[in-house]
């Protein structure tokens, strides 16, 4: 069930699958108080994912930037506390692939409905490019694209499907990646939509 990608990159198939509804009501909780949102990129786009964050520090894009914030602009709130239970399997997650003492600050969780893309990117916001991502899938499938270090660089296809968990660290830290518009669907505990949790350490 743990398949090397690349090296630092590690899918953990079903790794989340035992504590996935118990994830989906903490998601619940947390939009009860700050809502999923669909930000403007620098750039003036609307993005197809909607956002919302828990822990110290919350990832969210505006028409300045991109930025980690203790506020969400939106309901003008802190973030809700990181739930015990996603630290611990984030922190579990990241042993498991060789990254012992990982101590994420900050959740991005992203909300997929069909249709919903994320074009390559990096993610570089984060001070310490050493310290890994772990990010659990929920919900519908997902074509994720991993790519290289250079946005033209060739990408390879991977299936993230619910309870999926991978870590990501070393040099896979910086690879280019996205996702391919979400194909509706209905899911069984998500119903038409993808979730994920993205741990990351910010500051
Ligand atoms: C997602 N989210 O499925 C992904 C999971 C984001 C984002 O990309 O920025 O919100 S995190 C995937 C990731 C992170 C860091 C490195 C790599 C992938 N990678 O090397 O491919 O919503
Ligand atoms: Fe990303």
């Amino acid at each position: 069930w743990s398949e090397p990608l690349a090296e630092g990159a590690q899918v953990l198939r079903r790794y989340a699958l035992a504590q996935a509804d118990a994830l989906l009501a903490e998601i619940e909780n947390i939009a009860a108080l700050n809502p999923f949102y669909h930000r403007i990129t620098p750039g003036g786009h609307r993005m197809s994912v909607a956002m919302t964050n828990c822990g110290d520090f919350g990832w969210s894009t505006n028409a300045r930037g991109y930025q980690y914030s203790r506020e969400d602009e939106e309901s003008g709130s802190r973030w809700p506390p990181m739930p015990a239970l996603f630290r611990s399997l984030a922190v579990a997650a990241a042993k498991e692939a060789g990254f012992s003492g990982f101590n994420p600050d900050a959740c991005l969780i992203n909300r997929y409905e069909p249709g919903a893309k994320l074009t390559l990117h990096q993610d570089k916001d984060e001070k310490d490019l050493r310290q890994p991502i772990v990010s659990v899938s929920l919900g519908l499938p997902a074509i994720f694209q991993f790519g290289g270090f250079e946005r033209d660089a060739a990408t390879q296809r991977i299936l993230l499907e619910h309870g999926d968990v991978v870590v990501w660290g070393g040099p896979s830290r910086l690879r280019y990646h996205g996702i391919l518009p979400l194909k509706a669907g209905i899911h069984p505990q998500c119903g038409a939509f993808r979730y994920n949790l993205t741990f990351r350490r910010a500051f």
